[in-house]
């Protein structure tokens, strides 16, 4: 048994699973995961200020107890209310976005029909930890947020977030200097583990806009609007 494993078989992820097949002129749909408060809730709300001007935009954000982040984009008016959906998970957070993802698909059917056509659909999870990641069959495509305060050791303890994300996003850095982070060892660790698959060092109080992620974004919507490539891996988009 490989030291690190406690029950001895590897866990099946979801990286290796085929994706979700999409209908010509459907959504694409983003899963925003990552720990409690890394700021996936600040960079749904950026994404959505910067896009909802030029696509139909929708958010479902998951709570386990609350609409909390839901009220939230809600009260800074990122979107109207009604593309705004808040499911409730009364469990792990992963749960809902990876092994029942029903209540999920219900609130994107919802969303879909209140809000005809749509482009992009953001979808957060919970807080979670660093084994929490989205089924394939609710998202195309994942963003995984970490941030400093976490310490520069957190991309290189990996996980399949960290490892297999479409995007790692090590956010915060404005407060890297005060918890003592090293940014070059968070890069070059990040670079290790994930074998050529982007990560984005960003800060969204230094840029709220996030630039380096919204270019993501706008390279896989632009990538899954041509059905040419529509089939390529889109995890070669490159931000760093
Ligand atoms: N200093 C700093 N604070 C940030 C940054 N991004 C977000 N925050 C703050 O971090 C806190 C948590 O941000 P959220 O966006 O709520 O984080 P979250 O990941 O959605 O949190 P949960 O949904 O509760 O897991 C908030 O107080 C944000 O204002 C950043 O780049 N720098
Ligand atoms: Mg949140």
């Amino acid at each position: 048994m490989p030291p690190h494993l406690i029950d001895g078989e590897p866990h099946s992820h979801d990286h290796d699973r085929p994706r979700r097949h999409r209908e010509p002129g459907e959504a694409l749909r983003i899963g925003v995961g990552g720990p409690v408060g890394s700021g996936k809730t600040a960079l749904v709300a950026a994404l959505c200020r910067e896009l909802r001007d030029e696509l139909s935009l929708a958010v479902v954000t998951n709570d386990i107890y609350t609409t909390e982040d839901a009220d939230f984009l809600r009260r800074h008016a990122v979107l109207p209310d009604e593309r705004i959906t808040a499911v409730q998970t009364g469990g792990c957070p992963h749960t809902a976005i990876r092994d029942d993802i029903t209540a999920n698909l219900d609130a994107i059917d919802d969303l879909i029909a209140a809000n005809p056509p749509l482009d992009l659909i953001l979808v957060e999870s919970g807080g979670d930890n660093l084994t929490a990641t989205f089924s394939t069959g609710l998202i195309d495509v994942q963003i995984f947020v970490i941030d400093v305060a976490g310490g520069d050791k957190v991309p290189r303890k990996g996980g399949p977030g960290v490892t297999y994300s479409d995007l790692l996003v090590v956010n915060k850095i404005d407060l890297a200097e005060r918890v003592n982070a090293d940014l070059d060892v968070m890069r070059r660790d990040s670079a290790k583990v994930r074998e050529g698959r982007p990560t984005a060092l960003i800060s969204l109080t230094d840029d709220p806009s996030a630039s380096d992620v919204l270019a993501w974004v706008r390279t896989q919507l632009a990538e899954y609007a041509n059905p040419d490539v529509s089939e390529a891996d889109p995890r070669t988009a490159d931000v760093h």
